[in-house]
């Protein structure tokens, strides 16, 4: 299908494109990679009067690594941030889960802050941003702020940022000593979009128990979710089976009813993430071992 017609603008500065947000309230769409956008308005789910494209701003193409965060400029191309050896060497959960995202081909135009604007329940981005408390910076017409992830993705599709408001950058802190992840889905063919997945961190302390632990599901919700009551259970728990097999069961069992379409019942992803969960926390207490 052909999308709407629509007026297009390209602003050269956040100022310029903030204030074409505001000529243009509710009617206006930010352009990024356009790998979610440009299918909507092709769907016609979509009708913005007006597009305006991020491609000309500069300064939102970056990636900074250091010991403790990973900052990326909203405008990173997924490939870039994918492929950087900084991220690779500081944040393997980040790279792995960047993998998971579409295909290479969607990965080279799809922008990281496009991603997390998008809110896509189902998507990699999002659920990485609340399993490491991720920090989003944003400007509007009001100025900068900065907004905590479980402050930001508040329903399907629908994050805290105003229409007006343009994501600028993330930032995703990096995992402590002793922490081992995982990153896990479940989709139909590679490159879909998951119908489930998890992403798990585990810390184990010298005696070997856990001394903390994140678990976020994503495709089960109306955003991604964390598993708060199921971490709870694994604290000062022995990494073994058992034990994470009974937080898969919390995690499940604490969903508010997951999505019912024509890929998977309610029901089979709520079994998904039962499984789930479990492997995730196996695999990701093995590197906390090997860490
Ligand atoms: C075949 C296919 C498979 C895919 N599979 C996956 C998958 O498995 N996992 C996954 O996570 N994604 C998947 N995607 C989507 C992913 O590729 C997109 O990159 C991502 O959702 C959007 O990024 P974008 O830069 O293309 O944003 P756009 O499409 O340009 O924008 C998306 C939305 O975010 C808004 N927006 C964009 N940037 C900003 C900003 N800086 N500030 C404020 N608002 C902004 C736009 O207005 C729009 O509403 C898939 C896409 C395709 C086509």
């Amino acid at each position: 299908m052909k999308p709407p017609v629509f007026d297009y603008a390209a602003p050269v500065s956040l100022a310029e494109a903030t204030d074409l947000l505001v000529r243009h309230e509710g009617d206006a769409k930010v352009l990024s990679g356009g790998q979610s956008l440009v299918p909507l308005l092709n769907m016609r789910l979509a009708r913005p009067a007006i597009l305006v494209d991020l491609a000309r701003i500069p300064d939102l193409d970056w990636v900074r690594a250091d010991d403790e965060t990973v900052a990326i400029g909203a405008m990173t191309r997924q490939r870039t941030v994918e492929l950087s050896r900084e991220v690779q060497a500081r944040h393997p959960l980040l790279h792995a889960g960047l993998q998971l995202i579409a295909h290479p081909q969607n990965r080279n135009q799809g922008t990281v802050g496009g991603s997390l604007a998008h809110a896509d329940p189902a998507a990699e981005l999002p659920a990485l941003a609340l399993a490491l408390d991720a920090t989003f910076d944003a400007v509007g017409p009001g100025g900068a702020r900065s907004v905590a992830a479980a402050d930001f993705f508040l329903t399907y599709l629908t994050t805290a940022l105003a229409p007006t408001e343009i994501l600028t950058a993330v930032r995703f802190p990096t995992l402590a000593r002793r922490t081992g992840w995982s990153i896990i889905e479940v989709a139909r063919r590679h490159g879909d979009f998951a119908l489930a997945g998890v992403v798990a961190s585990v810390g184990l302390a010298t005696d070997g128990a856990i001394d903390r632990a994140r678990l976020v599901l994503f495709g089960v919700g109306a955003t991604p979710v964390r598993a708060a009551a199921a971490e709870g259970l694994l604290v000062g728990q022995r990494a073994e089976a058992a034990v994470f097999a009974r937080a898969g069961a919390r995690a499940a069992g604490d969903l508010e009813e997951p999505l019912t379409d024509v890929h998977a019942s309610a029901d089979y992803r709520r079994d998904l993430a039962r499984v789930l969960v479990g492997r995730a926390l196996a695999e990701a207490a093995a590197r906390a071992r090997a860490a």
